[in-house]
């Protein structure tokens, strides 16, 4: 499925500090990210649904896909539009086999190794990160710099986004180093107006 990666939204309640998921994703949407993934790792599979369900409608109603982080029960309940997985979760190859052709797959990776296995397995295309230092997620790897993640991009075909850290001051750096585009959390969801700041990114990415 052709996708947009350039400016990609993941969602984390954390960052939010209490603000209203919805009013917040909605902002970024209007503001022009491409993308959207559903990140919820302290909630129940119920809360989960309803959620997804819910962000659904608002993604829909922007014409951006929705990708749902780990939880391929909950991408298949809700038809979102695809799944972002890594090492610990289902092999790509088995969330291939359940979500068929159609849907997207997104892999992280944080070396050329894992790249390979991403996309000679089914991916859609690659998370690579981290790319700087981030408080987001806990991450025990070192961050990856611009020379890592131009390796890990020339050792593939498929798409590889950039993740971890980034933001307004270095998504030309990124973007230099041949990534497809950007995964941001705090980067968007930290700014007091989401809008703004994804119309400031995509201005950014776009040029260069
Ligand atoms: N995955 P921020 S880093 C969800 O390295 C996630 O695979 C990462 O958040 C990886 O944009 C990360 O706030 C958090 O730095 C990114």
């Amino acid at each position: 499925m052709p996708c947009d990666y350039s400016l990609y939204l993941v969602t984390d309640r954390a960052i939010l500090e209490g603000r209203d998921l919805f009013q917040a994703v909605e902002s970024a949407l209007r503001g022009g990210v491409t993308l959207v993934q559903l990140r919820e790792k302290e909630i129940s599979s119920r809360d989960f649904y309803q959620t997804a369900l819910a962000l659904k409608d608002l993604t829909v109603k922007y014409k951006v896909p929705l990708l749902i982080n780990d939880r391929l029960d909950i991408a298949l309940a809700v038809d979102a539009d695809g799944i972002h997985i890594g090492r610990e979760d289902l092999p790509v190859q088995v969330a291939r086999r359940l979500l068929g052709p159609q849907k997207i797959i997104g892999y992280s990776v944080s070396d050329i190794e894992e790249a390979i296995y991403g996309a000679k397995n089914g991916a859609d295309y690659l998370g690579a990160g981290p790319v700087y230092t981030t408080t987001t997620k806990a991450v025990t790897v070192e961050p990856l710099g611009m020379e890592g993640l131009r390796s890990i991009k020339e050792s593939v075909s498929i798409p590889v986004v950039g993740i971890g850290g980034i933001n307004l001051n270095n998504i030309r750096e990124v973007k230099k180093s041949g990534a497809d585009g950007v995964s941001i959390v705090s980067g968007i969801l930290g700014s007091g107006d989401p809008a703004r700041t994804s119309r400031e990114l995509c201005d950014a990415w776009r040029k260069g």
